[in-house]
């Protein structure tokens, strides 16, 4: 009968945001309001990704984004429907989508206070070849009443109100943590609903994967180097960690979160910013991560506390474990002290 209960008794992702939105009592729904067109987009995403194959939506579109890659229609419909599904939430001023080099300031009628920054379809060079992919998204509340300016979406990650992912995979999950934990949800597809499959995530204090695009090796910092000798040679008898690299940072990071130790996108000669996004990339899963208990650094300071000047400038990332971490910044710290 227990499970009965549990299978009657379901958490959706609705149900859980209108019980926390309980907890702010002076909250008028607004931001229930903004999730519930987010979740509308996850939906509609996630049936064109798994459509994909067959529809044909695969393959170029012919466009270039602003990073220069060839756009695939799934990108193009991804923005697409999260732009429309969050100006028509009704609920937000300022869109940074990472398909479109300018914000998108929202027409005064439809204009709320809520500022989103999100990556559609990340990983999306690995469509073709049916690898996980996934929609990143965070959320800041514009800095006053004022009329909203770019100085709304350059605020540093930890002034931002939630953040999550969707993954797009075997199955369709969607994680987010509106700033008291994170909390994992499934899209059943049967009822049309996310429901509650990952309570409080907490990320393991110490992990055995590390996760790094080894192919960069040669245009490392000595820290990064330092760390990664580490985890294949390691000198205080513990056994070395697994490799494990998927390219597309929606589920590598999930997989961290999930099993725990580190995934590194660091900067190199080539890359001095390194490759991954501040707003929609860096921030959310730094975020997330920390909501579960990990860390996330830049290889300077902590991310979140970042504050951008470009809407599309990069940042190194180090995030997991919070001890794997730990270790990391302290290579980083002894090179300081040794500059
Ligand atoms: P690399 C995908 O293109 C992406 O933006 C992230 O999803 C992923 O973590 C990273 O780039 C992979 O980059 O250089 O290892 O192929």
């Amino acid at each position: 009968h227990i499970a009965d209960a549990q299978r009657t008794d379901l958490m959706t992702i609705t149900r859980f945001v209108l019980n926390e939105q309980s907890k702010h009592p002076e909250s008028r729904g607004d931001f229930s309001i903004l999730l519930s067109h987010i979740v509308l987009g996850c939906k509609f995403v996630c049936s064109a990704v798994n459509k994909a194959g067959l529809a044909k939506l695969i393959g170029l579109a012919g466009e270039t984004n602003v990073q220069g890659e060839e756009q695939k229609k799934l990108d193009v419909l991804s923005n697409d429907v999260f732009i429309k599904a969050l100006k028509s939430s009704g609920r937000t001023c300022i869109l940074v989508s990472e398909e479109d080099e300018e914000a998108i300031f929202v027409d005064p009628s439809q204009r709320g206070k809520y500022c989103v920054v999100f990556d559609p379809l990340d990983g999306s060079s690995n469509i073709d070849c049916g690898v996980s992919i996934g929609t990143i998204f965070g959320i800041y509340m514009m800095k006053d009443n004022h009329a909203p300016v770019i100085e709304d979406v350059l605020q540093p990650g930890k002034n931002m109100l939630a953040a999550g992912y969707c993954m797009y995979g075997s199955s369709c999950t969607l994680v987010i943590s509106t700033g008291s934990g994170v909390n994992g949800f499934t899209l059943d597809p049967s009822l049309g609903e996310f429901i509650l499959t990952h309570p409080d995530i907490k990320i393991p204090k110490k992990g055995k994967i590390y996760s790094v695009n080894e192919g960069n090796a040669k245009n490392w910092d000595g820290p990064t180097a330092a760390y990664v000798e580490k985890c294949k040679f390691p000198t205080d008898g513990s056994s070395a960690k697994s490799l494990r690299y998927i390219g597309s940072m929606v589920a590598d990071v999930h997989r961290t979160l999930l099993y725990g130790g580190v995934f590194l996108y660091p900067a190199d000669k080539k890359s001095p910013s390194g490759k991954l996004r501040v707003l929609y990339e860096v921030f959310p899963m730094s975020f997330l991560l920390e909501q579960a208990g990990g860390q996330s650094f830049t290889g300077k300071q902590r991310a979140l506390d970042l504050i951008p000047t470009k809407l599309h400038e990069r940042s190194p990332i180090f995030l997991g474990s919070y001890d794997d971490i730990e270790e990391i910044k302290a290579l980083y710290a002894a090179e300081e002290g040794n500059l």
